[in-house]
């Protein structure tokens, strides 16, 4: 049913990067759209697929960001599409809390199969990462009748007010949008790089420093949530060490905590798992999910214990568009891609080439203070040579040099110092290896 003809899989630049007619589309984008969004790159997009994006000036770019970790299953992947195509032919929306529908019920029947533990579970579908977050925490709430939520530093969770809250980084993502919802806590995270304690230690540590302002400063009974990525994204793709996760849900157990796992950015076979918290065999007691699963479409679950989940009063949850079928028909097809073209292994791969291409450029620049994360989410953050001081500049120099060439990388980091990789699981090796290439050239250039 999918007539479209894909995209070749190559890098090609026929302009400039941005090319005249990006330039002129570009100042309307100015003219009509608030200051307040930024722009990765400063190009106008025709059409994409697979781990490629083309311009309207004809340039073909490498996609080393996803869209933020959306298209795990690559632009516009033929199962989504042809899923899409057949629901919105079929109905476009009548509200889920209105008058059901089977794909709703469907998704939700993949995540409480998909996401760890045997126990009995269900889900609740909703527009975006930040909506599930809220859902998430409005749920931790009711069912243990506590209002403190615990959050790490460097975390990103979401631009709605709870989810500022819920945030770590002032600039860009709160700066000014205060007042912001009470009963927040702020604990270490043991983000190793920058450690000042002793690194054989620092799992127990750390715990010792969370466990330590929980039980003294908020009362372990007051606490509702515990809520983490289980490997952080804005901030940086910090890596918790290992031992962290399990003893955080161990404690939260032992506490009457329910323990959330959000794996946004992590989930949907990125890092090499279904999800990111199965590299320690930890079970949340709920999940929340977004950004890929849907292949493109806004979606996003709140996955949990069924008890929990059940706790909530009849009609206390829901929203107009929450499970909307069209996305929940791009769900189904995008849960199907990542069965059917193996994109867990994908990921595995994808990560051996990223992880020994990085370590090898760090050998090169020194510049490159580290490299972390697993699986086709990975990072390295730059620094001035022989320091631990963030390198701004050489990062913005860096990813400016990729862009011009024709790909697109992203940032991230809590002190903007880091360049991560996220590229569409279905990224061939040679669209990769490119990508790296014009990534040393860049580093080269500095
Ligand atoms: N939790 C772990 O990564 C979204 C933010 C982009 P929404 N990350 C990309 C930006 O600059 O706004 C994210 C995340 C984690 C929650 C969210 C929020 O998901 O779908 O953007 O609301």
């Amino acid at each position: 049913m999918h007539t479209l003809t894909n995209l070749r899989q190559e890098r090609r630049l026929v302009t400039a990067i941005p090319g005249p007619k990006s330039i002129e589309a570009l100042k309307r984008r100015s003219a009509a759209t608030s200051q307040g969004l930024g722009m990765a790159i400063p190009v106008i997009i025709e059409r994409a697929s697979d781990a490629i994006l083309l311009d309207i000036d004809g340039n073909q770019i490498i996609d080393m960001g996803s869209g933020i970790g959306v298209v795990n299953v690559g632009n516009s992947a033929s199962r989504v599409v042809d899923r899409v195509i057949e629901q919105v032919q079929a109905f476009t929306h009548t509200c889920f809390t209105v008058a059901p529908y089977m794909s709703y019920i469907e998704v939700c029947e993949k995540l409480n199969a998909l996401t760890p533990g045997t126990h009995a579970k269900k889900s609740l579908l909703v527009n975006s990462g930040a909506e599930a977050i809220e859902n998430a925490v409005k749920i931790a709430r009711y069912y243990t009748k506590r209002p403190a939520i615990v959050v790490f530093e460097h975390s990103y969770h979401g631009r709605t007010n709870l989810t500022m809250a819920l945030t770590a980084k002032n600039m860009p993502y709160k700066e000014g949008f205060g007042p912001f919802a009470p009963e927040i806590y702020r604990v270490p995270m043991p983000y190793s790089f920058h450690w000042v304690g002793n690194q054989a230690t620092i799992t127990e540590d750390a715990i010792e420093m969370v466990t330590y302002k929980i039980d003294k400063e908020i009362g372990a009974h007051n606490v509702a949530a515990i809520l983490i990525e289980p490997i952080q994204g804005e901030g940086g793709f910090i890596v918790p060490p290992k031992g962290f996760m399990p003893a955080l849900a161990k404690y939260s157990a032992d506490n009457g905590i329910v323990f959330i796992a959000d794996e946004v950015q992590t989930g949907f076979a990125r890092t090499g798992h279904m999800f990111a918290v199965e590299e320690e065999n930890v079970v949340p007691d709920i999940m929340v999910t977004a950004k890929a699963i849907a292949g493109g479409l806004p979606l996003a679950g709140i996955t949990g214990r069924a008890e929990i989940m059940d706790s909530v009063h009849v009609a206390g949850l829901g929203g107009t568009f929450g499970g909307n079928p069209i996305a929940c028909a791009a769900a189904l097809g995008a849960l199907e891609t990542m069965e059917a073209e193996n994109l867990i292994a994908r990921a595995q791969h994808i990560g051996t080439i990223l992880g020994d291409s990085l370590r090898a450029l760090q050998k090169k620049y020194p510049i490159i203070g580290e490299v972390r994360g697993r699986g086709a989410m990975q990072a390295i953050e730059l620094v001035e040579v022989g320091t631990k001081n963030p390198h701004t500049a050489a990062m913005n120099a860096v990813v400016k040099y990729c862009q011009s060439n024709g790909v697109l990388v992203l940032t991230a980091g809590t002190y903007s110092n880091v360049i991560r990789f996220l590229p569409p699981l279905v990224i061939t090796d040679e669209l990769l290896k490119d990508a790296l290439n014009i990534l040393d050239e860049g580093f080269a250039s500095l």
